[in-house]
């Protein structure tokens, strides 16, 4: 039986996703740069510097900021987006996670947060969760973020449990290839076709149940 289970946050815990996505159109538009939903499935998971590269790349403007500018670009963003997340609570907790959290507490599995975000104990702090979680693996402190595997072996190392023995839930394309990367068992929120056909995915986290993490386990 697994031992642990390595939370994603943004997409996975609560629907953040969609502020960063918000946030983050709010910033092109005020470049210039038109983003939508698709070009964000790849922003997902992915650190904050790394998405104002990808948006300021998608708009053919690589060099027209110096770091400095990069920087206040990222900073805009992120005051935007706290500002968003203030009224987050635990009604914004997604369905199923906080019974699914009590049934790992109950069955003494450890839980540990890898999310890429710095403001994932700030969220948790906000939905009450904070207290479920035996360690939030920092993302200032991995070298390489999502698809790479650090953050989710940080976790792992964290809770004091071999990454092989742990499952990692993730709505997004690279931290999927970072769960596989790591070596821990994926499970995916969303759709296959996003998220790969080769790995159990479910629709949304109502389905994320202590049978169904059992069984998604018996069968790898
Ligand atoms: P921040 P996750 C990720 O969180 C988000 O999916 C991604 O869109 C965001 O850019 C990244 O955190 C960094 O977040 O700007 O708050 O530090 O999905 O890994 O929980
Ligand atoms: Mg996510």
């Amino acid at each position: 039986m697994f031992r642990a289970v390595l939370f994603d946050l943004d997409g996975v815990i609560t629907d953040t996703a969609e502020y960063h996505y918000l946030a983050w159109k709010k910033l092109a538009n005020e470049l210039d740069i038109s983003i939508d939903r698709k070009f964000n499935e790849q922003l997902k998971g992915v650190s904050r510097e790394e998405s104002l590269r990808r948006i300021i790349a998608a708009g053919d403007k690589e060099n027209k900021f110096s770091l400095e500018e990069l920087n206040a670009l990222a900073t805009r963003k992120n005051d935007n987006y706290v500002q968003m997340i203030q009224a987050v609570s635990s009604k914004d907790i997604y369905p199923g996670i906080l019974e699914l959290l009590k049934s790992l507490k109950e069955k003494n599995i450890k839980i540990a947060l890898a999310s890429a975000s710095k403001n994932g104990s700030f969220l948790l702090e906000q939905m009450g969760l904070t207290d479920y979680f035996d360690m939030v693996a920092d993302p200032e402190k991995v070298s390489a973020s999502k698809p790479a595997p650090d953050i989710f072996l940080a976790a792992a190392e964290g809770v004091g449990v071999d990454i092989k023995d742990a499952l990692g839930i993730e709505d997004a394309q690279a931290g999927i290839q970072a769960i596989k990367a790591a070596g821990a068992v994926p499970i995916g929120v969303g759709s296959p076709e996003i998220l790969g056909t080769d790995i159990a995915v479910v629709k949304d986290t109502s389905e994320l149940t202590w049978n169904k993490l059992e069984t998604i386990w018996n069968k790898q």
